[in-house]
This record gives structure tokens, sequence and C-alpha cells, in this order.
């Protein structure tokens, strides 16, 4: 496949000014008339080159005449016409079959419904056009589709006439006054539910708000709608931002690529992010929920009325967006807890992919398959990118840089160093230095130095950054970046607290007038995305865990503590040594547990001890079965030794109120089953049957699902009852069935793989569903580690061989599984052999698609 570079960018040899479109919508073979006047963009004679896929081309003209197959030349994917005039309008029609559409991009059928996925290339797969999105348009669109089976007719925009026809076809005409990218694209028609809402405007516009589901689906829309008023309100109170238009739709479809997408005023979305009610959803659901409708919401300023040059730009709208939807959410809820949930994510996806063979800035320099760069890069490293220059602007300035950026490239698509210029601009502040995070891969080491000088009354903190090389990058700059810093004295009150404006190499900060010696807390929030290396005791990490007043900080020193505690256990496993109890750790959970200042949801994660992924990635040589085996024995000292506490706490949160999934009823769950897995640990029956109780007893998924999950690694007979149970339960309930695939595919217990195979061919698993596929092979090969790297090569087998199935079908989801055999250089020698031999294969297969290639080719390096 070829190699496409940021530096090859050009300007596109013509702009199109409108674009009418009319769908003659027929499940295999669909007409699509696209008629779209052109320009020349300050080229000479340049012939046009059109971009298409899997496109049957039925007729051109062009002003009127029709060309002949002389006048243009056409392959499987690009139409050119040469000896075109300065502005002509040209009509293309093609043919299509939505249903046959496996890989679920452009226009395809979902349960039957129409539906289309434009981003990123996706538009080239529907008619011949500049599928790119710098080549902004606005779009008539007429659809017209059979009255019986579609009565529902969407695209972008305003509804301008809606008739019957004959045959009882009819028929819908959509305006969207807003110039877009082809990306931006939409189209849906199908027998859809509706539930509508309206949301008024800070300038008293209404706005009518539609959600289209599945019939039987009304009763679930309601969190979705709650949430998308309340990220609609919070966009104007924090950023000035109004919706545009009198309408905003939205429509859930069961197979979708990814989460949700932002065509402008026509959301689609995968219903796991739009359909919630208590007995089907977990809080966790209600959170995603919430956060997805935002982030597509804050895409239609951020992506839609600005939107990107060219696809290296990405982070533009993603980082910044992802940014918007985190800020929202910590509005919504805790902001501490919404801070360390964001930052597991980025240690669980984003350090590990910049730290292998997939490193790629957050402004890509190549690449072959653009689906395959939507990373934890773009998103959640973009996204951190944007909350630095947000700290070291500060809001006001940042607020300031916000408007500039909107002032100056309303309605344009543009770059990241627009954005970064209109927040220099905006703030005085220089980001030059900064801007590197955009272009350098990897994640800073940071190491840290302090001491105190008692005379002098001063305390030095020297910290120390290195850049490891990454692909493609073997010379590293120093980073600017904010480190967030305080004191604390030995009572644990707060001497002083600062940002830092860290941009050498090495460099000391020295602090005055410091009474007596201080313990220092660093990177406080999280405020710069770096790997810190300090040298705390573990009296002072228990110290910071009781005492820090900023909550990340506390959080971290707890998992700091943990993460150093089993990494000991794990080397002693590895020599054969018994573990050895560190009772200061567990009394110091002890207080945190029982601190009555803190939130419940807070307390829940500091109680959860560093996950098995994050261990391995400290491992220099991961040893997943060390791992496992150190992390359980950890598990089971805390529950022996604060099993009173945990059960007082349990019974203690236990309520009877209905399910509500405000954040202090879900920090109290949290709570509540956090307790529950640790009394778990035991082999006591009475707890056994605690958990089997609440199963049964439950009336909300998330207690539901969090006596499932523990029942799914007992050896007992209540593991089997429960699972089968689930199953009767929820058969007919997609999302549902999802969560029963996924627990049984993390299972710790033996013979996980097996089930794991044998779930494929269960009548509820579907390889043509990502949904379905990303719950049971792309957690079995993400989420368990234990039988995953299984010694034999089994797990590394299996899950090439689901990789080489699915790239036949959906290339965009077989790509993104590729990604866990890309560790193998973190393994010993008999799993690299394994896992390299596995990529070879891959690689090496006739037909494999260009994603799948990248994907593969740059795993083994
Ligand atoms: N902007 C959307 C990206 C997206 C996408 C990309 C590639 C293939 C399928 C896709 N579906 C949606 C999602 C978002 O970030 O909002
Ligand atoms: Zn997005």
């Amino acid at each position: 496949p070829q190699i496409i570079r940021l530096e090859d960018y050009r300007e596109p040899a013509y702009l199109v000014e409108n674009v009418e479109l009319v769908f003659d919508l027929e499940s295999e073979s669909t007409r699509v008339v696209c008629a779209a006047t052109y320009y020349a963009n300050n080229t000479d004679n340049a012939p046009l080159v059109l971009d298409g896929e899997d496109l049957k081309l039925l007729h051109i003209s062009l002003d009127g005449r029709e060309l002949g197959e002389n006048d243009y030349s056409c392959d499987n994917k690009s139409l050119t016409i040469p000896d075109l005039p300065e502005r002509f309008e040209l009509v293309i029609e093609t043919e299509i079959d939505p249903k046959g559409n496996t890989q679920l991009s452009g226009l395809y059928q979902s349960n039957g419904t129409y539906c289309t996925q434009c981003e990123a290339q996706g538009f080239r797969r529907i008619t011949y056009f500049q599928d790119r999105p710098d080549v902004m348009a606005t779009y008539n669109v007429t659809i017209i589709a059979d009255k019986a089976s579609c009565p529902v007719l969407l695209s972008n925009g305003n509804l301008l006439e809606h008739n019957d026809v004959e045959d009882d076809q009819h028929i819908a005409v959509w305006h969207d006054p807003f110039p877009k990218p082809s990306y931006l694209f939409a189209l849906v028609a199908g027998d859809l539910a509706q539930v509508s809402d309206t949301f008024v405007t800070c300038t008293g516009r209404t706005v009518d708000l539609h959600i289209f589901i599945e019939h039987g689906n009304e009763d679930r829309v309601d969190w979705a709608m709650e949430s998308l008023k309340a990220a609609m309100k919070w966009d104007e109170d924090r950023f000035g931002l109004e919706y545009d238009l009198d309408l905003y739709n939205i429509v859930a479809v069961s197979d979708f690529n990814m989460g949700a997408m932002e065509n402008k005023s026509l959301n689609v979305f995968n219903t796991k992010y739009v359909l919630a009610k208590s007995d089907t959803a977990t809080d966790a659901d209600y959170a995603g929920i919430e956060g997805v409708i935002a982030h597509e919401y804050f895409h239609n300023w951020t992506g839609n009325r600005v939107t990107c040059r060219d696809w290296f730009q990405l982070s533009l709208k993603e980082g910044l967006t992802v940014f918007r939807d985190q800020e929202f959410s910590s509005d919504m809820r805790s902001r501490p807890c919404e801070r360390i949930s964001n930052v597991k994510v980025l240690r669980a996806a984003q350090f590990p992919e910049d730290a292998g063979p997939l490193a790629h800035p957050v402004r890509p320099e190549q690449y072959m398959a653009i689906d395959n760069f939507y990373t934890a890069t773009v998103y959640n490293k973009g996204s951190e990118v944007i909350r630095m220059m947000h700290t070291l602007l500060g809001e006001d300035n940042f607020r300031k840089g916000m408007d500039l950026y909107f002032e100056r490239h309303d309605g344009q698509a543009v770059t990241c160093d627009d954005f970064a210029a209109a927040m220099m601009d905006a703030s005085d502040i220089d980001l030059t230095q900064f801007k590197l995070w955009y272009s350098q891969a990897g994640t800073p080491e940071v190491t840290a130095h302090w001491s105190y000088d008692h005379e002098a009354q001063r305390f030095d903190l020297t910290l120390a950054q290195h850049l490891a090389p990454t692909p493609g990058q073997n010379d590293k700059q120093p980073m600017h970046m904010p480190i967030s810093v305080g004191l604390l004295d030995l009572e644990g009150m707060e001497i002083l607290s600062d940002v830092l404006s860290v941009s050498k190499a090495r460099e000391t900060f020295s602090f005055e007038n410091i009474e007596s010696e201080p313990v220092i807390s660093l990177n406080r929030d999280f405020s710069a995305p770096i790997k810190l290396k300090a040298a705390y005791s573990r009296v002072e990490l228990a110290f910071l865990m009781a005492n820090d007043s900023d909550d990340f900080a506390r959080w971290e020193a707890a998992q700091t503590y943990g993460t150093d505690l089993l990494l000991d256990m794990v080397k002693a496993y590895q020599k054969g040594q018994p573990f050895k109890k560190d009772e200061d750790f567990i009394q110091a959970l002890r207080q945190t547990l029982l601190n009555d200042q803190l939130d419940l949801d807070f307390i829940a994660l500091c109680l959860q001890l560093p996950t098995e992924g994050y261990l391995a990635e400290q491992m220099e040589t991961i040893d997943v079965v060390a791992i496992h085996q150190a992390r359980e024995a950890l598990r089971r000292y805390i529950a022996e030794d604060l099993q009173k506490d945990f059960l007082r706490i349990f019974r203690d949160l236990r309520s009877d109120k209905p399910y509500s999934p405000n954040a202090a009823s879900c920090g109290q769950r949290a709570l509540k089953n956090t307790c529950l897995s640790y009394l778990a640990e035991g082999d006591d029956p009475a707890c056994l049957a605690l958990i089997t109780a609440q199963y049964h007893n439950a009336n909300n998924m998330t207690d539901r699902m969090a006596a499932l999950s523990i029942l799914s690694n007992k050896e007992a007979d209540a593991r089997l009852e429960a699972l089968e149970d689930f199953y009767t339960r929820f058969k007919d309930d997609a999302l549902v069935v999802d969560k029963w695939l996924s627990v049984q595919a993390m299972s710790s217990l033996p013979g996980t793989l097996a089930t794991v195979q044998n779930l494929m061919s269960h009548e509820a698993f579907s390889i043509r569903n990502p949904n379905k596929v990303r719950s049971l092979i792309g957690v079995f090969a993400h989420a368990n580690p234990l039988h995953y790297h299984n010694e034999d090569g089994s797990g590394y087998a299996f899950h090439t061989d689901r990789i080489l199935e699915l790239d036949k079908i959906n290339p965009q989801i077989a790509a993104r599984m590729v990604a866990p055999l890309g560790k193998w250089r973190r393994f010993d020698k008999k799993r690299q052999d394994l896992m390299k031999a596995e990529l070879q294969r891959i690689i090496a297969t006739d037909g494999l698609s260009g994603d799948t290639f990248e994907m593969a080719s740059k795993s083994l390096g």
C-alpha cells in the first residue's frame, strides 16, 4: 500500500460549491446521482482526480454532455478527467450495494436500517468525489425509498420537502446550509422509533431534538437525551458556543465500527452509547453515554464549524473535543475521579502505544490507512496536550484563545499550528517549544531529585527529562511542560503549591523560606502526561495517601506504593520465594477506607490495585503468570486484614432505593462492589452466598454485573448457574449479551480460551458485528493477559485466525485487533518467537487489506 505523507500535502486542484445528491435506495443496488459545481483552485488545466472505491460507474456528464470512456480514466481507486474548463458541472451516477457492505464504511445496512459512515474515507464508497476534508461544500440531498420499510428518511441540515411518490415510495429533500467536508455527510433511512424533546438556546431559539432507535427501545433514551441537553447548556456556559441549526438528530444503530459519529446535525451512534435503563446498563455505561453524547455534540464547533485541513491534523478536532468532553464530565461528576479514570485510560492504552512499534506523534507524519490513526495518541494524548495548554495559559487566556480560534477560522479547514497560533496570540505566551508535543512521539520520563537545606531553609527540586527514541525519531528535543507541585509539612498541611514551567533537559527549582523539611507532591492532577521517576520512600507514599490535598496525587501515591510492592512480589515469585505481607500498605488503605471526608467513588478507586496490564508495562520482561499470582496474593492479604471493615461497609452501603445514575449513588455502588470483590477473595461459603444473593436480587445492572464478574472467576457451581441465568434473562438484548461474552472472555479460570472458542459458534455471537467482536475477541486479547499469553501460543494462534477471518469482512476492525501481537519485544524469547510468527503469518496472507498490513508490518518492526 501507498504511504501518504504530510510533507506532500497540496491544496485541492478544484473546489466545490454545492453538491446535489439523489439516492434511490435499494438494498443491493442503490443508485446515487451526484451533481456538483466545481471550479479550479489556482490551477491551470489540471486533471480532476476523484476518489472512488467499490463503485459501479453508470454515467458521467460534464456541463450536460455525456462523457464516453475515452474522456476519462477509472480504476478501483479513482476517476480522472482531463481537459476541464475553469468552472463546470459534473453529474455522476453510480450504483452501490449497501447490503453487501460488511466494512461498515460508506452506505450500509444495520438490521435493515440504511446508514452511512463517511469518516475518514467512506464518502468515496458512495460516489466519486474529492474525498478530503479541505473540500467543503453545501449539500442538498434527495432520498427516495420504500415508504413501508423506510418511513424515516434523514440527512444533514433542514428538511425541505417530504412527499409520497408512485409505487409506494416516498421522497425527502434535505438541505444543509453549512459548508462541510464529505466526511460529515450522513444519510439514514429505516423503520425507526423516535423520542423527541427541545432545547432553548442562550439566545432563545428552540432546537428540536430527536433520538431515533429500533422499535422497542423507546424506554432507554432518557439518559442520552438528558446528557445532550446538559452538553448543549454546558458548551454555552463554558465556551459561549450555541447550537446553530433548529434540529439535532441522533440515530442509534447496532453495527458500527466506532462509538459514534458527529455528522452535521445527524449524529450516528453505536447503540452502546445511546441505550440505557437501570436493569440493562451499568454506571460505567451511563457515564460512557454522557461522555460520548457530549463529545459528538461538542464536535459541532470543534470539528464541524472548524474542521481539519488534512487527516494528519486529526487531533485538532479529536484531542480538543476529548478535552472538552472530559471537562464536561468533570463538571457533571467528581472532578478528581474523572481525572483518575482519564489517566488510567491514558496509561492503559496510550503509554504502551507510545512505547511500542506503533508509536507516532499526536500529529502523525505518514500513514498507509488513515483509519489506523484513530488512536489513543491522537485522541487521549491529544487531549493531554490541550490540557497542558490550558494549564500553562490559565482558564481566562485559554478561553480567549478559543474565542480567537473561532473568530479566525469559522467555516475553514485548518491545522494544529493554527490552533496553537490562536492560543499564543490570545495569551502572549510562547508555545513554540511546546508544539514539540505535536511532532515528537514517546512519553517523556522525568526524574525528580530533591534536597532540603535546613540552614538556608531552602528546598531544591531538580527535574531531568528524557525522551527515548521511537520509530523514525532518534533524536529528541526537551519538551515544555507544566509540572504542578505542592509541599506539605509534617502535619500534612500544605505549605506551598505551584505550577512549574519546565522546558530544559535538566532544571533546578528552589523554594525559599521553608521552615522544616517538607514532603513534596509532584505532577499533581497529572499536569503533564509523563512517566515520573521519584525516589519516594514507602513512608512518604503512605503520608501522601493520607494527607495530600490534591486528590489525584493521593490516589497516585496509593498506586505507586502498590506497584512498588507488587513488583517486589513478582521478583519473589520468580525466585520461588514466599511473598511478604506489607502491613503498612494495608493500614494505609484502611485509613483511606475509613476516612469519612473522602467521596466514596474516590475511596473505591484508591482500593483498586494497579491492573495486571499496568504492572506489565513497568517490567523489562513481562511475566504474566508472576504478575497474576502476585496481585492475587496481595488482594488476599488486604481481604484478610480488612475483612470486618469490608463486610460492615458492604452492609451499610446496600440500599433498596430505586436506581439513580447520579454521582453519589454511583459512588456508593462502586465502594460497595469493591468491598464485595475483596470479600470474595477468601473461600468463605457465607461470602459466596452474599455474592450469589446480590447477583439474583440486584435491582440494577451495575450490582448484577459486579456479582457476575466475581463469580466468573470462581470455580463454583454458582458460576455456571449465574452465567446461564444471565443469558436466559437477557438473550434478546444485544448490549447485555455483549457483557455476558466479555465477562467470560476475561475469566482467569483454566479453560478460558476453549470457552471463548466455543462462544464463537454460539447463537449470541456474530463476527460481522463489531460490538460482538470487541466484546469477545478484543477483550480476550487485550484484557486477559494470563490466557492470551499462554506459553503454548494457543492464545496468539486463535487471535491471528480471527484477525484473518475478519480482514475479509471488515478490515478496519481486523486492523485494530493487531496491537497486542505488537508487544512481542516485551516478552521472553519463546513468546517473542510465537508472536512474531503470527505477525509473519498475517503479512504473508494473500489478499490482506492495506489496513491490516500496515498494523502487522509495523508491529513486526
Ligand atoms: N469522529 C468520529 C470518528 C469515527 C470513525 C473513524 C474511522 C472509522 C469509523 C468511524 N466512526 C467514527 C468519532 C469521534 O471521535 O467522535
Ligand atoms: Zn471525536
